[in-house]
């Protein structure tokens, strides 16, 4: 399988530590999406990445759809419950610490893509907002658990995990860390696992 990505979308990384933890074999082929000539969009015509080019040439993205697939190949750490409620939940914890992301990267955008002049206060300010609640919102379900479901690590800490990883990166004023020390907690937890030292954000 090869993984189309980069060493900084916090999308791949969680690919990246789904893969690490299931011990699978990948390679990864590094690709700026952000460049004229990119050729993202012959494998994914929504010119995003991560995405999977699988043994046989299909492709797979995104992110959420790669990670729910790999847990089905291998048996090795099972990151996702079978099905029923809580299988529901890690999705539920995905979709929040990707939604983060999500409103944290449009900030980005808005601040790297455009001119002082072109840029909206008031859409970064709509946007900081959900990431403001969306780590509210982790925090209060974490409470005082070992990990986003209890006691059982799954994708929902490794969606955290990336989330909380990009946020140091990119938005380093964020103070997490002093707002929410379960989060933290979590976080350093997560951080002395091989699959999440191996994939720390760096710029290329
Ligand atoms: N929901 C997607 C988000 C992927 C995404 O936005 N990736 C960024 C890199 S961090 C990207 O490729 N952006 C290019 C673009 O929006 O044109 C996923 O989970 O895979």
């Amino acid at each position: 399988m090869k993984l189309i990505g980069s060493l900084t979308s916090p999308y791949v990384r969680k690919v990246r530590v789904v893969m690490a933890e299931k011990k699978l074999d990948f390679s990864l082929a590094l690709e700026n999406v952000w460049v004229p000539e990119t050729t993202i969009q012959e494998v994914n015509p929504l010119g995003k990445i991560p995405c999977l080019v699988m043994e046989d040439g299909s492709t797979l993205y995104d992110s959420r759809v790669i990670a729910e697939y790999l847990d089905t190949i291998s048996p090795v750490c099972k990151l996702l419950p079978p099905n029923g409620r809580d299988r529901t939940e890690v999705k539920v914890w995905e979709a929040l610490a990707d939604g983060v992301l999500d409103a944290a990267i449009l900030v980005f955008l808005e601040r790297r893509e455009r001119t002082p002049e072109q840029q909206s206060q008031k859409w970064i300010d709509r946007q900081m907002n959900k990431v403001h609640a969306g780590l509210r919102e982790m925090s209060s379900r974490l409470g005082e658990s070992s990990y986003c479901m209890g006691i059982h690590y799954s994708l929902a800490d490794v969606a955290v995990g990336c989330a909380l990883g990009w946020l140091a990166f990119r938005f380093p004023d964020i103070d997490w860390r002093g707002d929410y020390p379960n989060l933290a907690r979590l976080f350093d937890k997560l951080s002395e696992r091989a699959s999440f030292r191996d994939t720390v954000p760096v710029l290329a």
